[in-house]
């Protein structure tokens, strides 16, 4: 067939992508079953599968980081690369779409599903990857299967292009018609389906889908739409060359159908990858890679219990065997120790690889997921940059035992080279180590890591909020410190002009001192003791917004010194905010949530349930069909926003946030915070 003189060579690399619990493992199982790569098809149920072998994924029933594993197939490699579907783990996703040649979207024919498909397949228009859409699960869909393109079309900004459609036995689904071959099959369970003739009803169907095909494909062929007006049957390698080029062009997206659990369809599906899928020549072309060096795409990164650090790598051009030395984008070396074959959490060692591969390389320091490394002599270009989405939920992490603090450090560290989507932060204020990420599961599947692997107990509680206090009426105050207790006494005595200042102003100090009432030298050390009083404002938070005037004071010759005017300033301080009115304030941030429209109502409700002030409302720029909603909100109200946001949005929700302002807070939400403090610290 004329298929076969373009069809691409060697290894392939292909995504295994789509809304969460679609099937993609269960796919990846069976496609492994299929070909032989494995001896029984396991079952995420039964934990035994390939792609959810690790002890957080079984644990949880679901994929918490992209696994990878390769098999043969009529002669060729082709590496699996199964991500999660868990929008809080899509970095993983993302960040390997750039190695592939293509992705298979798994999905199901479920509304509910269809903004998280949406999201998916965004990334993939983005990213310019070739992709094919696998409708799983067909053994429980019933008649509405007819409707599917009506359903997930609204999902695609490309055409979706129907490639086969069912056959039913009264309700059930027992096979299917291909709409390129014209051939007619009944579903196997766990073999490879049967030929059947095609005719009756079923060829009628077949006769409308088939046409319906041909319209899509000849949108964007010329010589084939003038076929169809002239009823001239197109030749069957004419359209099986147009399904290849459309896809590899991103204009279509064929739908196949099949059930993963039942190994149905999946033979379809992978001569579809074979005949039609692009190959390293095309992905190398797609990513700008120059030729004559070794250049690999780091895809991801693993920091396993035993083994240390593995870089699962796509090589994109050149060959790379042990000794290796690659360099990342800025020019740091390092050697491979070793390559390997991937399955799952399984590695085996294997010899040099080459341009299409998809390997692991044992022990690359410097490599992080999403470099591109190459053999040098000059580091090659980064073929692709992926930044990670911004983080939305925070915990404020404590190792159990004090002598593992260093180590949880350097195992945080290892962790965010593996998942950029998680971020670090450190508030020396509240002595806090934070956590920033996508979500509650993800960080929860963070700290079992560190567990796990690194053998690092934490405890984890809400991050502190910043909460500042400020005074709204001046006051000009003493503070003596006077002690005589034989010997040296100590005297230091200051007079304070205190003010509050507008809202973002911080603190200021000055001094007015005539007549050397407080000698020059000790006027740092009545700073340093204001600054330090500071720290703890009647309320229990630090004090801003506010200016000391140092104006009057007194001295002694001999009892005075650095201390003693220090803990006079301190005194003042103390003695006099109190009776200055001191008011809580509390961070304001500027919040923009994204939502599909449908949601925005709720999003409004949502608000307002969280002390939110809305500024305003748009529809979202590019994204048919989404909203963005501007909010101001307290920080104490983000904490754990995200939860209930994706709540409201079968899990597409989201938002970004700033710092705003400080706001003034009173009445009983305030007394609750200052009583929290208040027996924290007691
Ligand atoms: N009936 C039916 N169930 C299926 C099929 N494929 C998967 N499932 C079930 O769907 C559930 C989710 O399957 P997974 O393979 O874990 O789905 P996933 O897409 O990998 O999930 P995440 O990676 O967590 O997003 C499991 O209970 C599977 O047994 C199918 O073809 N038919
Ligand atoms: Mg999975």
């Amino acid at each position: 067939m004329a298929q076969n003189g373009t069809r691409a060579t060697g290894p392939r690399c292909i995504a295994l992508v789509g809304p969460f619990q679609s099937g993609k493992t269960t796919l990846l199982e069976a496609i492994l079953a299929r070909t032989g790569a494995i001896q029984r098809q396991g079952t995420v149920d039964a934990e035994n599968t390939v792609g959810d072998a690790s002890k957080e994924a079984r644990h949880h029933k679901m994929t918490v980081e992209l696994s990878v594993a390769s098999t043969n197939f009529m002669g060729d490699t082709y590496t699996f690369v199964d991500c999660p579907g868990s929008v809080e783990f899509v970095h993983d996703m993302r960040a390997a779409l750039p190695a592939v040649d293509a992705a298979v979207i798994v999905c199901e024919l479920d509304e509910k599903k269809v903004p998280q498909l949406q999201l998916i397949l965004r990334e993939l228009e983005e990213q310019k990857i070739p992709r094919f859409l696998f409708l799983n699960k067909i053994d429980k869909a019933d008649s509405t299967i007819h409707e599917v393109l009506r359903v997930l079309q609204p999902a695609s900004r490309g055409k979706l292009l129907l490639r086969q459609i069912p056959t039913l036995s009264g309700d059930i689904i027992t096979g299917f018609v291909d709409l390129a071959l014209e051939r007619a099959f009944v579903y196997k369970e766990h073999a490879p389906s049967e030929v059947v003739p095609l005719e009756g009803d079923v060829l009628d169907r077949e006769k409308t889908a088939r046409f319906s095909m041909l319209e899509t494909l000849a949108d964007h062929d010329d010589e084939l739409m003038e076929q169809l007006l002239e009823d001239i049957q197109p030749p069957r390698d004419k359209i099986f060359d147009d399904l290849s080029k459309e896809l590899r062009e991103g204009l279509v997206c064929p739908v196949l159908l099949g059930s993963a659990t039942r190994t149905n369809g999946v033979l379809r599906l992978l001569k579809a990858l074979r005949h039609e899928s692009p190959g390293i020549a095309e992905t190398a072309k797609r990513l700008g890679v120059k030729g004559g060096q070794a250049v690999a795409y780091v895809l991801k990164t693993i920091n396993t219990a035993h083994g240390g650090k593995m870089s699962a790598v796509r090589v994109l051009s050149g060959k790379i065997g042990d000794g290796a030395n690659l360099m990342n984008a800025e020019g740091q070396v390092a050697r491979v120790a070793a390559v390997f074959k991937l399955m799952g959490q399984q590695t085996e060692k294997r010899g040099a690889a080459e341009a299409g591969d998809t390997i692991a390389l044992g022990k690359l320091d410097h490599a992080k997921t999403g470099d591109t490394l190459s053999d040098g002599p000059q580091p090659h270009a980064p073929v692709a940059e992926v930044v990670p989405h911004p983080p939305v939920l925070s915990i404020a992490v404590v190792a159990k035992e004090r002598k593992d603090d260093v180590k949880l450090g350097q195992a945080l560290a290892k962790l965010l080279e593996e998942d950029p989507s998680i971020s670090v932060v450190h508030n020396p204020e509240a002595h806090e180590v934070v956590l920033w990420g996508q979500g509650e599961m993800q960080l929860r599947v963070a700290t079992e890591r560190l567990a796990d692997r690194f053998g690092i107990a934490t405890s984890a509680h809400k991050p502190t909020v910043g909460y500042r206090e400020t005074i709204k009426k001046a006051i000009v105050q003493r503070g003596r410190h006077k002690k005589q207790s034989g010997g040296h006494g100590q005297y230091g005595d200051v007079v304070l002009d205190i003010k509050p200042l507008p809202r973002g102003s911080g603190f200021n100090f000055s001094e007015e001192i005539k007549g050397g009432v407080v000698p020059r030298n000790y006027i740092p050390s009545v700073e340093e003791g204001v600054i330090e009083a500071l720290k703890h404002g009647p309320l229990g938070f630090p004090v801003v917004d506010i200016a000391a005037k140092l104006i009057d004071g007194s001295y002694h010759t001999v009892d005075s010194s650095d201390m003693a005017f220090q803990l006079a300033g301190r005194l003042a301080i103390h003695d006099g905010l109190p009776q200055c009115q001191p008011v809580l304030l509390e961070p304001i941030y500027q919040v923009e949530i994204v939502c599909p429209s449908e949601a925005t109502a709720k999003m409004n409700a949502l608000m307002s349930g969280r002390r939110g002030q809305i500024l305003g409302f748009d529809t979202r720029e590019g994204w048919d069909g989404w909203d963005m909603v501007r909010v101001q909100m307290p920080e104490s109200e983000i904490g754990d926003l995200i939860v209930e946001v994706r709540s409201a949005t079968a899990g597409v929700g989201s938002f970004t946030f700033k710092f705003d302002h400080m706001a003034e807070l009173m009445g009983r939400t305030a007394e609750q915070i200052v009583a929290a403090r208040k027996a924290a610290a007691a």
